[in-house]
């Protein structure tokens, strides 16, 4: 007899299969296909050096004054910096530099570019990004969030290259913000070892799907390692924001503008914009049981592709 549990997870996954695979947004299908079974797809190396130049100056010349050269201590995005004007100015520079060489990638008016950052792991022990998901960019029944991630320098395991967990945007949670978190306590051994690590050489550019369960280790070298990372969503779908006032209460689906996002992503507050709904709130983590039925779905429609 099927388990009513474990059917309900595989329901869910080909679902979400479905959506994605009902908008494409590559123009490689094979890639698209990648991408939207196993939840991310390396592109190849798009940046050239003087691009990878180009971002890396950023950090000098706009970041490192704003902080009067003092690096962080821990992993940092300049999107979750107190100073919303410059996590916008940071946004554009990164989209001049890494638009007109990913954009042509994609499906003419597939998708729109949302934000940029850098991303900066310093050296050190304290430095590990644990598991998350990226935040729903869009309402996810219906478009996609999609995130794009490049290093500056090599990425090693030593020095916090990108880990990825394959197919888990097909069975992690949907509903992902500020005040929404996800979590993985009950599963974390087992996420850990289904990670796979990334480690592209500098200029490699790599798309996530927004729900795709990731993480950096420390930086155990001597030097900070940048990247770039950025966020699309579907052209012309209205950026959203989950909110949720109280720890347990009701989750409320906000329409927000790009320039709102910085400051909303770093704040607890309510977004300004139109309340669209009121969501039904997916629990918190991640269940052993939803993370058995969902790998054990995934890994069926991996092989009824290879097969
Ligand atoms: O750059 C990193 O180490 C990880 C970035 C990341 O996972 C994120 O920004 O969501």
């Amino acid at each position: 007899m099927i388990d009513p549990g474990a059917a309900s997870i595989a329901k869910a996954v080909d679902h979400r299969l479905a959506v994605r695979r009902s908008s494409p947004v590559l123009r490689d299908a094979p890639l698209d296909e990648h991408l939207a079974l196993h939840g991310y797809v390396v592109l190849g190396s798009l940046l050239d050096d003087e691009r990878v130049a180009g971002l890396a100056r950023i950090y000098q010349e706009e970041v490192l004054p704003a902080w009067e050269g003092r690096e962080p201590d821990r992993w940092l995005s300049t999107l979750m910096v107190d100073d919303a004007s410059l996590s916008l100015r940071i946004s554009d520079l990164v989209e001049e530099l890494v638009w007109p060489v990913l954009s042509p990638a994609f499906l003419e008016g597939s998708v729109d570019y949302v934000l940029g950052d850098l991303s900066i792991k310093p050296p050190g022990p304290d430095t590990e990004l644990g598991a998350h998901q990226d935040y729903s960019l869009v309402d996810e029944d219906e478009f996609r969030s999609l995130y794009f991630w490049s290093p500056l320098t090599q990425a090693s395991v030593a020095n916090g290259a990108l880990h990825v967990v394959p197919g888990s945007h097909l069975y992690g949670r949907a509903v992902r913000s500020v005040t929404v978190r996800t979590h993985f306590m009950e599963v974390e051994g087992e996420i850990e070892a289904l990670t796979v690590p990334l480690r592209l050489a500098a200029g490699e550019v790599v798309v996530t799907d927004g729900a795709l369960v990731h993480h950096s280790p420390p930086n155990l070298t001597a030097t900070t390692r940048l990247a770039t990372h950025g966020s699309l969503a579907s052209a012309g779908a209205p950026l959203t924001l989950f909110h949720r006032p109280e720890p347990d209460g009701d989750v409320e689906l906000y329409e927000v503008s790009e320039h709102e996002y910085p400051s909303l992503i770093i704040s607890l507050s309510k977004p300004g914009g139109r309340r669209l709904r009121t969501v039904p709130s997916d629990p918190d983590g991640l269940s052993p049981e939803e993370l058995a039925g969902g790998l054990a779905r995934y890994r069926s429609l991996v092989s009824a592709r290879a097969g």
